[in-house]
């Protein structure tokens, strides 16, 4: 498979001021030959690493259509290490299919999802766990994500891994040799090897725990704005947005279904719903927007239970305290512009020890505090370790070796031979060689190249 040459249009579908057909593979460098005619007569060869400009034809008719730089990486320089081709051209769809169609009639054939970078791992330029980053930085949110997957592509989590893997398999060797060559008069003690794996285990669990925040920061952090109709949700809604995406009535009612947006907080990617407010109602289209909502809450990171300042407080929201009280909650006292008529002392006692506060959605007033509040309560404890952890796969397969390395830990303890203990401990390293990729499974590679975009 690896001896075709693949093309593919590797900027978004689209019109833009730029777009860019990238080709990998043994006829890469002849397609463009027959393709494009440098702008400069004199050049006969395309040179490495250079942006030539010249003008991209139909060879059949020797026609130009399109004016582009072609930048030929000869193998192994390249992304993939196999000669690769960069047409950049106009962002303009029919020329880059013509661009497209004419490679295939010259030998290439359509990348799939991912395929670029799976070349780059087979040929062993990046590993696996850079190969996700790749993935994971193009689809970031926020900086503070993309900084993550940036540090990844540059070997940081593998070299970790790396590093664990030698340790285990090394003391491995050690035992087996001392098992074989017992004349030799090597000795670890068995308390040894436990201090040994143990000192690996204290860096697997701190990555396994730095999944939870590093989920929240891939995924965004689920947020439910909740109270009863007419307190504001929907004006809190667009105003922590900064648009009117809600429709704000003096009606209650007004929200039948939910609505769903992202903002970002202080690096952190937040997925803000407004919902319709969980009332009995008996009309069939709230009722059902109420369960929706209900069931927003059950999946939510965090819960903002609104009040309304300027009305009397109602056993409705006494209800809610209840329904939400398990929650990760901040309580928000909304419409301070107007007078008081809420008793807001029953509440806090209610309320006692969850964090609250009284803002203003129409005026806008505390919502930069609010924004605070929600940056600190809504997310997981941000884990000390350096690296953190964004793909599931690569968690499962972490608990995996921690599994395998609890267990050789105790059967050393428990004293068994040490062949028991070194079945155990191999497999944690073979966990560690599949989170690398240095240990290949075809369907997890499907699996993750699959979720990439076609061109990269
Ligand atoms: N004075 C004042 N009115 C507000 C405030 N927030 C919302 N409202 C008004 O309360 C009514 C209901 O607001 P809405 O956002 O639709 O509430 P929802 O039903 O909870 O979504 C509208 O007339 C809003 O203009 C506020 O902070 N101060
Ligand atoms: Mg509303």
């Amino acid at each position: 498979m690896i001896e075709e040459t693949i093309i593919a249009l590797s900027t978004p579908p689209g019109r833009g001021g730029l777009g860019i057909v990238r080709l990998s593979g043994k006829k890469a460098y002849s397609i463009a030959k027959k393709i494009f005619k440098p702008k400069n007569n004199s050049l006969k060869e395309i040179p490495p690493r250079c942006p030539v400009l010249g003008r991209i034809i139909n060879p059949e008719n020797g026609e130009p259509f399109e004016e582009a730089f072609v930048t030929y990486f000869p193998a192994p320089n390249s992304y993939t290490r196999e000669d690769v081709i960069e047409i950049s051209c106009h962002g303009s769809p029919v020329v880059l299919e013509e661009i497209i169609k004419l490679g295939i009639k010259y030998g290439a054939r359509l990348a799939k999802p991912g395929e670029f970078t799976l070349r780059a791992y087979l040929n062993g330029r990046i590993d696996l766990i850079q190969a996700e980053a790749v993935n994971d930085l193009i689809n970031a949110w926020t900086m503070d994500q993309a900084k993550i997957s940036f540090s990844q592509l540059e070997g940081n989590l593998s070299k970790k891994i790396n590093n664990l893997r030698e340790k285990l398999i090394t003391l491995l060797s050690n035992i087996e040799a001392i098992i074989e060559f017992p004349e030799e008069g090597v000795e670890i003690s068995r308390s040894e090897i436990n201090q040994e794996i143990k000192n690996i285990m204290k860096f697997i669990q701190p990555l396994i725990e730095s999944f939870d925040y590093g989920v929240k920061l891939k995924e965004g952090v689920k947020v439910v704005i909740t109270g009863k109709p007419n307190v504001g949700k929907s004006s809190l809604f667009n105003a922590l947005l900064q648009r009117e995406r809600a429709i704000v009535t003096p009606y209650p009612g007004t929200t039948r279904d939910y609505l769903q947006e992202r903002i970002t907080i202080d690096g952190i990617s937040f997925i803000l719903f407004d919902t319709a407010g969980i009332e009995d109602s008996t009309h069939p289209i709230e009722v059902e927007g109420i369960q929706r909502g209900r069931r927003l809450i059950d999946e939510a990171d965090g819960v903002l239970l609104l009040f309304d300042l300027s009305e009397k407080e109602s056993e409705e929201d006494f209800q809610l305290i209840e329904k939400v009280r398990d929650k990760n909650v901040i309580f928000v006292f909304n419409k301070m512009d107007l007078p008081v008529k809420i008793d807001k002392e029953i509440i806090l006692k209610k309320i006692n020890g969850y964090p609250w506060l009284e803002i203003s959605a129409k005026e806008e007033r505390n919502l930069e505090k609010l924004k605070k509040l929600i940056r600190k309560i809504f997310i997981p404890d941000e884990k000390k370790t350096e690296e953190i952890i964004l793909s599931l796969r690569q968690k499962i397969l972490l608990e995996k070796v921690k599994e395998s390395l609890v267990g050789a830990s105790k059967l050393l303890e428990e004293g068994y031979s040490e062949e028991y203990f070194m079945e155990e401990a191999r497999k944690a390293a073979d966990y560690l060689g599949e989170l690398t990729g240095k240990i290949k499974i075809d369907e997890i590679l499907n699996e993750i190249f699959n979720n990439f975009c076609i061109g990269k």
